[in-house]
């Protein structure tokens, strides 16, 4: 009896384990990352109104975000940064001009990487990219560059800086 007892104890904790364990991988502000590309992903192809599209979505995500839900850290990091970030993203949204766009983009990327660095939004690695001609950093799921503020115009313009997760 006591040998079953232990077990159930045993398996109860492993399970609590592995439950916490994925409990690291997302938060809440799992989401404001694919958010955030979706939008990258739209400058890359100089699409205005796509860029426009994706960041109404990640305005929406970085408002409801529920606070309650983040641990204390994740919290205070995110609180000095959400309303920098939707106010970016707002005038992205509101936008149809691209380079007005990229301009925002720019400050809207430096905020955001300030907050993948506090709070881990991904297992995955996060490239940090800068762009010399436009002295502007920009945040990629892949290590190959593909420039968001110069499009096709200068793809490939641009290195890694830094990288986490690597
Ligand atoms: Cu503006």
């Amino acid at each position: 009896m006591k040998k079953i007892f232990l077990l159930v104890a045993l398996i109860a904790t492993t399970f609590t384990h592995l439950l916490f364990a994925q409990d690291t991988k997302s938060t809440a502000l799992t989401p404001l990352l694919a958010s955030y590309y979706d939008i990258k992903d739209a400058l890359v192809k100089s699409n205005s109104a796509d860029a426009a599209a994706h960041s109404g979505e990640f305005l929406k995500a970085v408002n409801g975000v529920d606070m309650k839900s983040l641990p204390a850290a994740d919290m205070t990091a995110f609180m000095a940064l959400q309303e920098k970030l939707a106010f970016d993203a707002r005038h992205v949204s509101e936008s149809k001009d691209i380079a007005h766009q990229r301009e925002h983009f720019a400050n809207f990327s430096a905020n955001f990487f300030k907050l993948a660095k506090a709070v881990k939004l991904t297992d995955k690695p996060v490239y940090f990219a800068y762009c010399p001609m436009k002295k502007s950093y920009w945040l990629s799921a892949e290590a190959g560059i593909k420039n968001p503020y110069f499009g096709s115009q200068m793809l490939t313009c641009g290195n890694v800086t830094e990288t986490l997760n690597k």
